[in-house]
């Protein structure tokens, strides 16, 4: 039996199978390994066969990048020529787009790359009209813009289905779950709060279905049994979403009240609204900004450095200069990550949104 036959059989069979407490731990371990399966089945050695081919060969640039993902013809090429300097080729007929076009939005002092690439349509994650390359490109994105039709709203499930199929986990947090292998002793687990979604049997059958027998488990948080298999998947992006409805030029205000809230409306066309979305992407980027202070002089507040959430001294030295890292002596911050003004701190400290930092370089 050929894989996809093989992963056709056991997801039928997760189907036909009734959800309750007697059938968990079969389920549990049924999704285990349709996950297996599918990665299997994607996997570079296994391309060919629907739409394997090169990847779009996409130079990141700027501050943080955005893609834009939608169905053909919703307006993503009109959009970023809106926000950007670009001109990407727009067009009344589906697959205008065939590669992938970048461009650069300047706003709050932050240059944010768009990168506009070809419709997707549904079973793109199985590679139907480039679609698995496309969504590859939105794997290493830092923020997930998807486009809808304002007279096709609905097709919203069935775009963030095609990104949760390529390992895409949108608006969520990695689990707090942390697993660490052993040689012997079983598998150990333990719990820092009280769960409901994962007893002791079904972590265990999982964890023996990826082929690990001894270890320890720490829960932190509540998790199911899909994030438990995300995390032994080892391979998922968690990734921020806007939703933009476009073309709203062509509906009454009435009309637009009637689909609800949770997007932004724009007309990338009449280029009604863009200059909100423009806050709305930056203000979901979380970028922060990062003073840079000589050795010796004062803080340098007219140009910051912008950067991502989470980012560390090592990636603010690798901003400032190639060598700065390897030169590192210590670093001294002022401001929130740091416990008192002037803290020294090393390569791995955090920082925080609007710190100061001086790097002091080892001598010679
Ligand atoms: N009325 C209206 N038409 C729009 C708007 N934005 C785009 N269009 C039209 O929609 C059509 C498709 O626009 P594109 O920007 O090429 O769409 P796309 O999503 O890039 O399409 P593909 O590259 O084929 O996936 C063109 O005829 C545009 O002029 C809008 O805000 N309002
Ligand atoms: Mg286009």
């Amino acid at each position: 039996m050929g894989l996809h036959e093989k992963l056709l059989e056991l997801e039928t069979e997760l189907h036909r199978t009734q959800k309750n407490k007697a059938t968990e731990f079969h389920i549990g371990i049924l999704k285990a390994k349709i996950a297996k399966l599918k990665r299997e089945l994607i996997s570079p050695s296994r391309r060919g066969g629907g739409g394997g081919g090169h990847g779009f060969d996409v130079k990141k640039s700027g501050d943080s990048t955005v893609v834009l993902i939608g169905l053909p013809s919703v307006g993503k090429s009109t959009l970023l020529n809106a926000l950007t300097n670009a001109k990407s080729k727009i067009a009344a007929y589906q697959f205008t787009t065939l590669t992938c076009i970048p461009g650069i939005m300047e706003h709050n002092e932050a240059k944010i790359q768009i990168l506009d690439l070809p419709g997707v349509i549904a079973g793109a994650k199985e590679g139907k009209g480039r679609g698995r390359e496309v969504l590859a490109v939105a794997r290493n994105a830092d923020l997930v813009l998807i486009l809808l039709d304002v007279f096709q709203p609905n097709m919203l499930r069935a775009i963030q289905d095609e990104l949760e199929g390529i390992g895409i986990r949108l608006d969520s947090k990695p689990p707090e779950i942390t697993i660490k292998k052993a040689l012997r002793g079983g598998i150990t687990i333990n719990r820092t709060m009280k769960t409901t979604k994962l007893d002791d049997r079904i972590i265990v059958g999982i964890l023996n279905e990826y082929g690990i027998h001894n270890g320890q488990v720490v829960l932190r948080e509540d998790i199911s049994q899909d994030q438990l298999i995300d995390v032994l998947e080892n391979n998922r992006r968690y990734i921020p979403s806007l939703v933009v409805l476009n073309k709203v030029d062509l509906v009454t205000p009435q009309y637009l009240l009637t689909l609800g809230f949770g997007f932004v409306p724009v007309s990338a066309d009449k280029r009604q609204n863009v200059e909100r979305l423009k806050d709305e992407v930056y203000r979901k980027l979380n970028l922060i900004h990062i003073y840079t202070k000589p050795r010796m002089g004062e803080a340098d507040m007219l140009e910051p450095m912008i950067m991502r959430t989470g980012s560390t001294v090592a990636d603010f030295c690798a901003r400032v200069h190639r060598d700065l890292a390897r030169d590192f002596k210590y670093a001294q911050i002022w401001g929130k990550s740091a416990k008192f003004p002037g803290q020294k701190a090393g390569l791995d400290h955090a920082l925080a949104d609007r710190d100061i930092v001086s790097v002091v370089k080892k001598q010679g």
